[in-house]
């Protein structure tokens, strides 16, 4: 069944309004004129057809530079331009409050509390400010989009924590649901954060909130055991707070299995891959592909190749890792850091082992076109997932996606939240443990092919039942059953 035939099966006469920070359709100036881009990313292809079938709205930041030229008086246009299906309601924020609330409050506070890979938070009290002040301006949006109607409103992530309270002391009734992309950890993390009261209170506005796992569920209900008052559940994942209940149910998120292995089975891919081939050289290409940020272990890796290398020189000329990293959030000074260190450290690998034209490591810091990607994706022999933390990680279902040969294998680190789905058919990495994460590329390499494909073959099928789609249907049916609940 069609996702948004489950969605007026679950919710009939509800309007389904969506909040994400990013928009699904960008408006940009060319030279002779403005067009329309639809941005990449898992949430858009997941849920820019449901929208679209259900109507509904979505509402988001106009991050366009031609994005305001393009709505009416109430900052609404609807989409997808050529043939209108539902409404995008764009938030405006100028500078101060994109800098403080996003690359502020969300990716320097939030960011490192939930994924404790050492990294201090910066709490700047500018930047709460501007945090709480988007909020607000997210909700004030909100309302305006919705009458007297039933309403069933699904918030996404950590940008967005205040925003149920705000949401439901202006509409009581309204069903508000919101799913947190990235984990949470031990409530002796969050407890050093001077904002937490306001925080957890505003996601226990929520009726249904989401997580990927039941152990990010479960850290979020001792957290709220510790900092509230309240009445926790943990049998069936409930939390009573102020007379509203708020179900805490895990839903690890996928990709679009079909859609990433139709595509990679096209010929411009199946030349990609021939030409990867051809210009590497080498029997063994090992494959990561990140955004360029601190929990993603990419030093780590490093660290694992040199060691590799060093260890087992044979395999000189005849192996590579191709590393893309895409930039992001480079105006934050740990992300800035963590670039310079990037460099400093391939340079000093490559030049220690090099071999004529060879190196260990191709760094690409760009990124790759979709084409690319999934070329990149289907050559991989080794698929390298090395985070620290991660709250799913995209990329490990991507891959296998892709892997249309079967012939690849994936060593994923036990710290990704996919691990809990996928960690039985990959190779596993403590990308803290050098040795052993040098050892697993070896033995990786030199596994038989018939083990390799058997995993393979079985990480495939796991993506293939647990896709995207069954993702957002749990997430309307679990809507669905607390709304027959309180009927
Ligand atoms: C957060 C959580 C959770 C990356 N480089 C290129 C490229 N990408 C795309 C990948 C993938 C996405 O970016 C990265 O997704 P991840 O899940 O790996 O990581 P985060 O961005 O940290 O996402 C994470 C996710 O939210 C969803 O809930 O899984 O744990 O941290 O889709 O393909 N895409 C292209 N070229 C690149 O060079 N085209």
């Amino acid at each position: 069944m069609e996702t948004s035939e489950i969605l007026s099966r679950e919710l009939p006469g509800y309007k389904f309004v969506l909040v994400a920070n990013r928009e699904p359709y960008v408006h940009l100036k060319t030279g002779n004129g403005i067009k329309c881009t639809i941005p990449a990313g898992g949430l858009t292809v997941a849920l820019d057809p449901v929208l679209q079938a259900s109507g509904g709205t979505w509402v988001g930041w106009g991050s366009g530079n031609a994005d305001k030229e393009v709505v009416d008086e109430n900052d609404r246009i609807m989409v997808p331009p050529e043939d209108p299906k539902y409404t995008l309601k764009r938030v405006w924020l100028s500078e101060e409050q994109e800098h403080g609330f996003y690359l502020g409050f969300a990716n320097q506070v939030l960011w490192p509390l939930c994924h404790v890979v050492f990294t201090k938070p910066v709490f700047k009290p500018q930047y709460w400010k501007k945090y709480k002040e988007v909020n607000k301006l997210y909700a004030k949006a909100t309302l305006e989009e919705i009458g007297d109607e039933k309403v069933f409103i699904w918030v996404q992530d950590y940008h967005f924590p205040l925003l149920p309270k705000l949401i439901r002391d202006a509409r009581p009734n309204a069903l508000i649901t919101q799913f947190w992309h990235i984990p949470w950890s031990l409530p002796g993390i969050f407890r050093i954060c001077p904002y937490k009261k306001e925080i957890l209170e505003g996601m226990l506005a929520n009726d249904l909130l989401g997580f990927h796992l039941p152990s990010y569920c479960n850290n979020f209900l001792r957290t709220i055991e510790r900092e509230l008052e309240s009445k926790c559940d943990f049998d069936q994942m409930t939390v009573d707070y102020k007379g509203q209940r708020t179900w805490v149910k895990p839903f690890p998120i996928s990709v679009d299995y079909d859609h990433i292995n139709d595509f990679a089975m096209k010929d411009e891919v199946l030349e990609e891959t021939k030409k990867l081939r051809e210009d590497y050289g080498c029997d063994y290409i090992a494959v990561s592909v990140d955004r360029l940020d601190y929990t993603k272990g990419i030093l780590e890796k490093f660290s694992a190749i040199d060691f590799f290398i060093t260890r087992y020189p044979e395999y000189k000329s005849n192996f590579v890792l191709m590393q893309a990293g895409a930039p992001s959030r480079t105006e934050i000074p740990a992300y800035a850091k963590l670039n310079n260190m990037i460099d400093e450290t391939v340079k000093k690998i490559n030049e220690k082992h090099r071999v004529g034209n060879w190196v260990p490591i191709d760094f690409q810091r760009k990124k790759l076109d979709y084409t690319r990607l999934l070329g990149y994706y289907r050559t991989a022999d080794l698929c390298i997932v090395s985070s620290l933390e991660d709250g799913m990680n995209l990329v490990a279902k991507e891959v296998v996606s892709a892997q249309v040969d079967e012939k690849g294998i994936l060593l994923l680190s036990e710290f990704c939240g996919a691990y809990h789905e996928l960690g039985e058919n990959s190779v596993s990495i403590n990308p803290y443990d050098v040795e052993r994460f040098a050892e697993a590329i070896k033995a990786s390499l030199e596994m038989p092919q018939h083990e390799k494909t058997g995993k393979m073959r079985n990480l495939r099928r796991q993506v293939r039942e647990n896709n995207i789609y069954k993702w957002v249907n749990n997430f309307f049916i679990e809507a669905g059953k607390l709304i027959r609940q309180s009927e």
